[in-house]
């Protein structure tokens, strides 16, 4: 396809992919054998067929929390495997998030040497492939409130430089963000940095002004029903607010055509209504997607030029979360 190696050598910063959602079929169906996972092939393979519905994606990620990550080597494997993947398609630096809860109370490994493993696979696959990761524990949002505070505990207790700040994920429907307003605020008194999944599933645009303005989120993880609310974005184009978007994963991505995307599209709506964006894979393999990919869609379907895409660039190096002189030194 056109541009395919130009998009797959530009440098590329990841700021929006769950490690669960990064783990390669083979895996999966190898830790269901070491595991002993009631599921069959078939089942698995399921999981992985090209536009499956996020539910089905979830799904599998709590399978895995449920039945196939049994050990801390199980994280440091799927870590490491993740950031080889991502480093073979151009990724120099990817703040990945991981709900600590379902580890801790699900998969029963204890939160220090859950850490430490994905710690480990990020150390390790620096120094094979030169990509940086950074690890961002996020809050499972279907879980309780107080759930939420004991893993931001967790991380501010077991606080190492690896990890940058803490996300929010999962199903937005019912589970609104004001909910998890206490866990964030000891976040950020931690000093740790903040984003949320917002404005998905359909979920209407006061989430994404909730998460902004009560949760004080540094950035947004789709937040796709802005474009409900021109006034709020033109304020939060000027702020300068990151949205990091999935163009193979939005709510209205599977409502239209594809030859509707360039015109229709939200995330080529909050372009053209000047909001900052940044394109990411969400579940890379789940979703059958790349980094290459998730970045040539925005050219190909999206309609945006290259001139944009470098924009696209910069903003993703704004928002993310490295020091400031690290960043001088990349731009
Ligand atoms: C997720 Cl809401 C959402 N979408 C995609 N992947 C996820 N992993 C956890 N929450
Ligand atoms: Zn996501």
């Amino acid at each position: 396809p056109a541009h395919h190696a130009l998009f797959r050598q530009m440098p590329k910063a990841e700021l929006h992919c769950h490690l669960l959602g990064s783990v390669r079929h083979a895996t999966f169906a190898a830790l269901a054998r070491k595991s002993g996972a009631p599921m069959s092939t078939q089942e698995i393979d399921a999981f992985y067929i090209r536009g499956e519905k996020p539910v089905g994606v979830l799904k599998a990620l709590r399978a895995l929390d449920q039945y196939l990550l049994v050990s801390a080597d199980d994280l440091y494997r799927i870590t490491f495997e993740y950031l080889e993947d991502a480093a073979a398609h151009g990724v120099r630096y990817s703040e990945f998030f991981w709900n600590p809860t379902g580890t801790v109370r699900v998969s029963g490994i204890p939160y220090p040497e859950a850490q430490a493993a994905i710690v480990a696979g990020i150390r390790d696959a620096e120094r094979d492939h030169g990509i940086i990761g950074r690890l961002v524990p996020s809050i499972d949002r279907e879980a309780d409130p107080a759930e939420a505070v004991a893993m931001v505990d967790w991380v501010t207790t077991h606080r190492v430089p690896e990890v940058v700040g803490i996300g929010m994920d999962y199903r937005e429907v019912d589970h609104p963000p004001e909910w998890f307003a206490t866990a964030y605020a000891s976040a950020r008194r931690a000093g740790l940095r903040t984003t949320a999944h917002a404005g998905e599933f359909g979920m209407p645009w006061p989430n994404v002004r909730t998460a902004v303005e009560l949760l004080h989120c540094d950035r947004i993880d789709h937040g796709y029903t802005i474009v409900d609310n021109p006034e709020l974005a033109r304020q939060y184009a000027e702020r300068g607010i990151v949205f990091t978007v999935v163009p193979t994963n939005s709510h209205y991505l599977r409502t239209l055509p594809p030859e509707r995307w360039a015109l229709d599209h939200p995330i080529r709506r909050m372009v053209q209504l000047g909001l900052a964006v940044h394109p990411n894979t969400d579940d890379p393999t789940m979703h059958n997607v790349t980094p290459t990919g998730a970045w040539q869609l925005m050219y190909t379907h999206l309609g945006c030029s290259i001139a944009q895409l470098r924009d696209f660039m910069l903003n993703g190096l704004r928002a993310a979360w490295i020091d400031g002189s690290t960043r001088d030194a990349w731009m």
